[in-house]
């Protein structure tokens, strides 16, 4: 199976406009290809700094000029961080990604105490994944060197929506952030969030952004936008399983060796609406009571599932000189 990176954006909507049985189906040959079809990466998130966030992300229950029930929280110790990251391993979790609601990585004391996260996290055998903003290549270099994995920067949406949904930076900055990520050495996660008001073409042209850069990312978040009180987009419609179904399908097809991940917006799916999910070729899950602030399935329904469907958690740095034992999920 060939990977390439010269889609054009045609052949994208082709793909995406298939019938969605054979969108399905073709998802899904293709990733029995390249991957374990029933093994499924099991990623915790955790969020080490809270609400307060300076930017206007239509979509953000932490943007601090929205008015939502999320309470500000600064940074929290290492020591808090370190106690849930176990608690995480614990519960079979092989990745564990701390988000902070910032703008950007400032070269302070705070970025000091995530250096120290990172490493602790690390040291405990876990892919470590930081979700911080914008940040510059040094600073990305330093992550990596505290033993930093993969650093997650959505696109969320395609540039001609983007001024539609933030305005306090541009898509060139997002793709900016990326470029010094990649450069650095550390595995890319980026991807979306459907549901924001956006066309087919709008997400057409997010999939083929990710798809044409010159190397996928290794991991592409498929989010369903989680609707929150006070938001600007608080009443936008739920996001049907078709349109989840379609993006996961597709972004399998367009970058096979890339982990496509079913992330947010699980809460308000069956079990059954899942299992279609990874038979499109989802291969990664966030697990846990909380993705940043808002609920997720409890780990016990998430067990279930993995029973119900003989799903077995991938190990974590799979793929990696470094291989590490699979979390007992199951
Ligand atoms: N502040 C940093 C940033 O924006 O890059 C990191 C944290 S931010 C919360 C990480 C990602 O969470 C966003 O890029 C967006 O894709 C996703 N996200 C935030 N709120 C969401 C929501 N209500 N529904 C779905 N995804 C959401
Ligand atoms: C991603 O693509 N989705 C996650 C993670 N990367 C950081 C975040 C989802 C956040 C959903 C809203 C919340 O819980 O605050
Ligand atoms: Fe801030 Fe990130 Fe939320 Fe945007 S998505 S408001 S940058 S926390």
């Amino acid at each position: 199976m060939e990977s390439r990176n010269n889609w054009t954006k045609s052949e994208v909507e082709a793909i995406y406009n298939m019938p969605i049985l054979d969108l399905i189906y073709k998802a899904a040959s293709v990733h029995r290809e390249l991957h374990d079809a029933n093994e499924v990466q099991v990623c915790t998130l955790l969020s080490i700094k809270t609400g307060g966030c300076p930017e206007d992300c239509a979509y953000c229950p932490q943007a601090a000029r929205y008015n939502t029930d999320v309470d500000h929280q600064s940074l929290l110790s290492v020591d808090e961080v370190f106690t849930k990251a176990s608690i995480a391993k614990g519960n079979g979790a092989t990745r564990f990604c701390m988000g902070a609601a910032w703008r950007n990585v400032k070269d302070n004391k705070q970025f000091d105490r995530v250096i120290e996260m990172v490493h602790g996290v690390n040291s405990i055998g876990m892919e470590v994944c930081c979700t911080l903003g914008m940040l510059t290549e040094e600073q990305a270099q330093r992550l990596k060197e505290a033993g930093l994995y993969a650093y997650n920067h959505n696109l969320d949406t395609s540039a001609e929506h983007y001024n539609e949904i933030i305005t306090t930076r541009t898509y060139d900055d997002r793709l900016n952030t990326l470029e010094n990520v990649r450069n650095s050495g550390l595995s890319v996660c980026s991807g979306g969030i459907i549901g924001l008001g956006e066309t087919d073409e709008d997400r057409i042209s997010m999939l083929h952004t990710l798809a044409t850069m010159p190397r996928h990312p290794e991991s592409v978040p498929v989010n369903a936008l989680v609707r929150v009180k006070g938001t600007p987009l608080e009443n936008q419609e739920r996001v049907a399983i078709w349109e989840m179904l379609r993006m996961i399908a597709t972004a399998r097809i367009l970058m096979p060796t890339s982990q496509v991940r079913l992330s947010a917006g699980r809460e308000e799916m069956s079990v059954t609406e899942q299992a279609f999910c990874f038979l499109a070729g989802a291969s990664s899950i966030f697990a846990g009571e909380k993705l940043l602030t808002t609920p997720n399935p409890d780990i016990d329904q998430d067990r279930m599932m993995f029973q119900l469907l003989g799903l077995k958690p991938r190990a974590a740095f799979k793929g990696q000189e470094q291989e590490m034992e699979a979390g007992k999920f199951v």
